[in-house]
């Protein structure tokens, strides 16, 4: 795939990060467009990635006022995307936790079919590298209550190094995702199943950032586990009243 494939990096606050994650990616991929969406960063991520569009024509930059969370930012690129044409849209955090070395892989998931890549840390051969034993916790932990409560079969549902084709973000209605942290992740691969889209996990080697500093924090695992319950809790409701219904006719 190539100049018709976008790279969407959220970035906040991520100085030092960005260029290493950009030229590692050229170096990789060098026919993909990059579209660094940067929520007004305090410390000048937006300028500097300016600087970098300004001395490369695949690189934009889309401006957000303030800081709005990973879902927001997603959105905003993706529509960004659709409306300038871009086959396949991948998502991809500024801090090279997702190595662009391995974009290839979920490049070719999709070629070969998949409608969505995720690159997965819990499929055989996926694995994580320096990630903190908390972080672990709460990731397989948030995986395995997601599966519980939703029923889905992805087994990284929180995964964020995802490769979209074009006709699967417009499939799904960007305008009613609510979510506005890390969430997201969780909204687009279970609307993406209900969808009947097909969804393809593709290992990858996760790598805990070396450079800045995590924008995780409690009020991400607060949205996420109450709209996952919510979500699990309207579908089980719904599945009971069709059960229901077909009982009494
Ligand atoms: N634009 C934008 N990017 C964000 C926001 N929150 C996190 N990010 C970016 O999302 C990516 C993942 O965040 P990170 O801090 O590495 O999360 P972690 O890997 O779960 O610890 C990074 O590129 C962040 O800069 C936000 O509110 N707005
Ligand atoms: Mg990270």
């Amino acid at each position: 795939m190539d100049s018709r494939t976008l790279i969407v990096i959220p970035t906040y606050n991520e100085r030092e990060a960005l260029p290493v994650v950009v030229q590692r990616l050229r170096a990789a991929q060098p026919d993909v467009h990059v579209l660094v969406v940067d929520d007004n960063s305090p410390d000048g991520t937006g300028e500097l990635a300016d600087r970098m569009a300004a001395e490369d024509a695949n690189i934009r930059v889309l401006h957000r006022e303030g800081k709005g969370g990973l879902g927001g930012a997603y959105i905003a690129g993706f529509k960004w995307g659709i409306a300038h044409g871009y086959e396949v849209l991948v998502e991809m955090d500024a801090d090279c936790s997702h190595q662009p070395e391995e974009l290839g892989r979920l490049l070719t998931a999709v070629e070969d079919g998949a409608d969505l890549a995720i690159g997965s840390r819990y499929v055989p051969g996926g694995k994580t590298v320096n990630w903190p034993w908390h972080r672990q916790f709460l990731s397989r932990g948030g995986n395995t209550y997601t599966r519980a409560v939703l029923g889905t079969r992805i087994h990284d549902i929180t995964a964020g190094y995802r490769a979209f084709r074009r006709s699967a973000i417009e499939r799904i209605d960007l305008d009613s995702i609510e979510s506005v942290g890390y969430c997201f992740q969780v909204d687009m691969g279970w609307r993406a199943e209900l969808a009947g889209l097909k969804v393809v996990e593709v290992p990858i080697t996760f790598v805990e950032r070396e450079i800045g500093d995590s924008k995780m924090d409690r009020s991400i695992i607060v949205e996420s586990m109450s709209r996952i319950t919510r979500w699990g809790l309207t579908a089980r409701a719904k599945t009971l009243s069709r059960k229901l219904a077909a009982l009494g006719r």
